[in-house]
């Protein structure tokens, strides 16, 4: 198994300056941290690997704004690794986060799906994601790959280091080759989520909330809406909410949870109870077969069920086709939103 994953990851990365990890491998195993540097979506996608490498492979992750990283000063050594993610591979504040790293003697993996792209060649080694290519300018299936790229790290360095048991790892690669499968059938829920669009495309504020692997993927939600709807949308982690945007709830905002099965489950069943109690409008994503939230949550967005770890590869789904049609009812140009470019290169 492992070595069918490590055989994807080099054979992903053989091309145009993203040497293979193999002669890396052991630095990445035996890294004292690994450091993320990202903006945007690809941030998102850093963010779901921090929960990802600290869990299966024991590593402290942090996971860095590529445009404050590269001012800040930050701790650099040669026994970190700096894990560069950025779809279109040309955005210069990774690009600048990662030649700092690089200056200070740090390890650079790329993830870039741009072959032969500026942060590609600036790397020591790395994977192309391929996803491509994004014809919109907000990205959506990259995220998707690099979160698929970035959960084969996790595993590979859990195997490694003695941290993910064998029966653990198998459980996880079978899980992972259900998934096309699985988002084939995420994208069957589009009429549903046309009828939902419907009635919050007139929206003028949107709270997403998630917990755990899910919290990334509420801030992704969140900021699609943003990006293409034009619609102000904030993502908290679920149990933030009572620090400060609770305040916002009332009969008018709609909250969409991210509320699957999972090991933050009961918790995340409080804060639907505790939206509810102020009126706000649930618009639930849940594992399939789940009866309590629906029978508290305005709409239920059923998804396949999968290991937590891999939830966001499908819970992301609904929120993009969410973003989607909300936009085109609004008549906005979803691949070419307003103010926003497909490389930020300046
Ligand atoms: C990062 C990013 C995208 C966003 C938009 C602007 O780009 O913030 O996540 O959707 O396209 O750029 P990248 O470094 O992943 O290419």
């Amino acid at each position: 198994i492992l070595d069918s994953m490590r055989g994807r990851l080099i054979a992903e990365s053989d091309h145009m300056m993203m040497g293979g990890i193999r002669e890396f491998e052991n630095k990445f195993v035996n890294a004292e941290r690994i450091i993320i540097v990202a903006c945007g979506t690809s941030w998102h996608a850093g963010l779901v690997a921090e929960y990802l490498i600290e869990d299966l492979a024991r590593i402290p992750v942090e996971v860095e704004y590529a445009s404050e990283f590269r001012y800040r000063n930050p701790i650099i050594s040669e026994r970190d690794i700096v894990i560069a993610i950025s779809q279109s591979g040309e955005t210069a504040d990774t690009l600048a986060a990662l030649e700092l790293a690089k200056s200070k003697g740090a390890t650079i993996f790329g993830i870039c799906n741009v072959v032969g792209s500026s942060i590609a060649r600036a790397t020591d080694a790395g994977a192309y994601t391929h996803a491509g290519p994004e014809i919109g300018v907000a990205s959506t299936k990259a995220f998707t790959a690099q979160v698929t790229v970035l959960s084969l790290i996790a595993m590979i360095l859990g195997s490694k280091r003695g941290t993910l048991e064998t029966t653990k790892l198998r459980q996880l690669m079978v899980e992972l080759e259900s998934i096309p499968a699985k988002v084939e059938k995420a994208l069957e829920l589009n009429d549903q989520i046309i009828a939902i669009s419907e009635q919050y495309k007139d929206a003028t504020n949107c709270l997403y909330l998630g917990r755990g692997y899910n919290f990334p993927v509420a801030l992704e939600g969140a900021l699609k809406l943003k990006e293409i709807s034009y619609i102000h949308a904030e993502g908290y982690p679920a149990a933030e909410m009572k620090h400060g945007p609770i305040a916002l709830i009332d009969a008018q905002m709609p909250v969409v949870v991210i509320a699957t099965q999972d090991s933050s489950y009961e918790k995340i069943v409080s804060n639907i109870q505790e939206v509810k109690a102020r009126k706000g409008k649930i618009i639930a994503v849940v594992t399939e077969g789940d009866t309590t939230i629906p029978a508290m949550a305005d709409h239920v967005i059923e998804i396949p069920e999968t290991s937590e770890h891999l939830v966001p590869l499908l819970s992301v789904i609904p929120l993009q086709l969410l973003s989607y049609h909300i936009a085109v009812m609004r008549g906005c140009n979803v691949d070419q939103p307003r103010n926003l470019a497909k490389s930020v290169t300046v």
